[in-house]
C-alpha cells in the first residue's frame, strides 16, 4: 500500500515536472504562430448518460453530498438504500440489480469478490485515491486482496448504544456493570432493563458475531456449533428484548429503547437526534472492557454497470478531503480518508467513539467472514432466537 501511495506521488511530481520543462516549447520566437487554445482542465471521463444509481445504507451519506456532486458533473443520482448486509446479498445474487454502486461491509464482500459480483476498479479514474488511509486500506486485503474492488464508505463498531438518563433509572441501586455487553446478554440487568427498552439489530451476521464474542467464541467462527451455544445464552434473555430494530436511531433517539445493541456511528446520530427534539437525555454508544466488533463498510462498482465511469467518478468525489470531513462532522462516521481529518471539527475528532485510540483499537475483535453454508446456518439459529422457538 506504501509502495502504491508512493508511486501515485512519485507520478504526481514526475507530472508537474514535465508540465514546466514543457512550458518554453509552447512559448517559441517569432513569427508568432496561431494561438494554440489553452488546454482545458482535465476532468473526469464520465458515461454518455449522464446517471448514476448507488445503493447505500440509510443515514449514511452527508445531505447536500448528491446534490453537489449533480451539480459538479451534471450526473443525475438514484440513490435507494438498504437495512442490512443480508438485503442488499440477497441483490446481488438475484443479479441485474441495476446499481453502478453498492456498500457491502467487508463481511459480505469477501464471497461477493469471489462470485464475480464487482469489477475491479479503474484507480487512474480515482486521482483521490491517495487520500486514504494505508491502515484502514490495511484492513480492506483481508476482504479485497491486493485492494483490487473496494474503497472505505466508513467505519466504526458494534456495540452497546444507552440513554445514559433512562438506564440509570431502571437499573435504581445496581451499578454499571464492567463490561457493557452484560447489558444486553446477562438476566440480572436485561430483567431491569426491560422496562425502559432493550433493542437489538435485526439481522443474524450482525447479533450473532457478538453474542460469539460474549461467550468467549471467536466472533467469525463458522462452526453451528457455536451458533448452538450462542442462542442457548441469548435464549435466556429473548423475553427482556422490546424490538429488533431496522430503525435504531429512531428507537433511541425517540425514546423506545434505552439500550440497544447497535452501531456507534448511529448512536451518536441519535445522541444528536435526540437533543434537536430537544430531550435532555445523554445517550452514548459504549466501549465494552472486552472489545466491540469493528466493521468497514466499502464501495464497489457492480460487474454490470451501465455508468462505470460515472462510478469512478463519484468515488473519487466522496474521497475528497471535504467528502470525508462531512462524513465526520456530520454523520459521526470516520471514511478512513487521512487528507480529512485536519478538516474535522475538533469536537467530533475528540470524540473517541468515532476516532477510537489506538489503546481501544487494538482490543477491538476485527472484521472476518463466513462461507455462504455459515451464514445459513446463521440466519436458521437467529430466526429460531427471535421467534422465540
Ligand atoms: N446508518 C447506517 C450505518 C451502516 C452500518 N453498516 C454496518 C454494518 C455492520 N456489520
Amino acid at each position: 500500500m506504501k509502495k502504491h501511495v508512493l508511486v501515485l506521488a512519485m507520478s504526481a511530481m514526475l507530472l508537474a515536472a514535465c508540465g514546466k520543462k514543457e512550458e518554453p516549447v509552447a512559448a517559441p520566437a517569432a513569427p508568432a504562430p496561431v494561438a494554440a487554445a489553452p488546454a482545458a482542465p482535465a476532468g473526469p471521463v464520465l458515461d454518455d448518460e449522464k446517471v448514476l444509481n448507488i445503493y447505500n445504507w440509510p443515514d449514511y451519506i452527508p445531505e447536500n453530498m448528491i446534490a453537489e456532486f449533480e451539480k459538479a458533473t451534471g450526473i443525475k443520482v438514484n440513490y435507494d438504500t438498504f437495512e442490512t448486509n443480508e438485503a442488499l446479498n440477497a441483490k446481488l445474487v438475484a443479479g441485474n440489480t441495476g446499481y453502478d454502486i453498492v456498500v457491502p461491509g467487508t463481511v459480505f464482500a469477501k464471497p461477493q469478490i469471489e462470485a464475480g459480483f464487482f469489477q475491479p476498479l479503474d484507480k487512474s479514474k480515482i486521482p483521490n485515491y491517495a487520500n486514504l488511509d494505508p491502515s484502514v486500506m490495511q484492513v480492506l486485503t483481508k476482504a479485497d486482496p491486493d485492494n483490487k474492488h473496494l474503497v472505505p464508505w466508513a467505519w466504526s463498531f458494534t456495540t452497546v448504544g444507552i440513554n445514559k438518563t433512562k438506564v440509570a433509572k431502571a437499573l435504581g441501586n445496581t451499578p454499571m456493570p464492567e463490561n457493557a455487553w452484560d447489558l444486553v446478554f446477562k438476566p440480572e440487568y436485561t430483567s431491569k432493563l426491560k422496562s425502559c427498552g432493550i433493542a437489538y439489530l435485526d439481522s443474524p451476521t450482525e447479533i450473532i458475531p457478538v453474542a460469539l464474542h460474549y461467550i468467549g467464541k471467536d466472533a467469525y467462527s463458522n462452526d453451528p456449533a457455536d451458533y448452538k451455544a450462542a442462542t442457548e445464552m441469548l435464549a435466556k434473555v429473548r423475553k427482556d428484548i422490546r424490538l429488533f430494530s431496522s430503525t435504531m436511531i429512531d428507537d433511541i433517539a425517540g425514546g423506545k429503547a434505552c439500550v440497544a445493541i447497535g452501531w456507534a456511528g448511529d448512536v451518536n446520530i441519535a445522541a444528536g437526534r435526540a437533543q434537536e427534539n430537544g430531550s435532555k437525555d445523554e445517550i452514548e454508544a459504549l466501549l465494552p472492557s472486552t472489545g466491540a466488533l469493528s466493521f468497514f463498510d466499502t464501495m464497489a462498482v457492480t460487474k454490470d454497470a451501465k455508468h462505470p465511469n460515472n462510478a469512478h467518478a463519484f468515488i473519487n468525489f466522496f474521497l475528497s478531503p471535504e467528502s470525508g470531513a462531512a462524513m465526520a462532522n456530520e454523520m459521526n462516521y470516520n471514511s478512513g480518508n487521512k487528507a480529512a481529518v485536519a478538516k474535522v471539527d475538533p469536537a467530533i475528532a475528540g470524540n473517541k467513539t468515532i476516532f477510537v485510540e489506538d489503546a481501544y483499537i487494538s482490543k477491538m475483535i476485527p472484521p472476518s467472514s463466513f462461507t455462504n453454508e455459515a451464514r445459513e446456518a446463521m440466519a436458521t439459529a437467529y430466526n429460531a432466537f427471535k421467534t422465540g422457538r
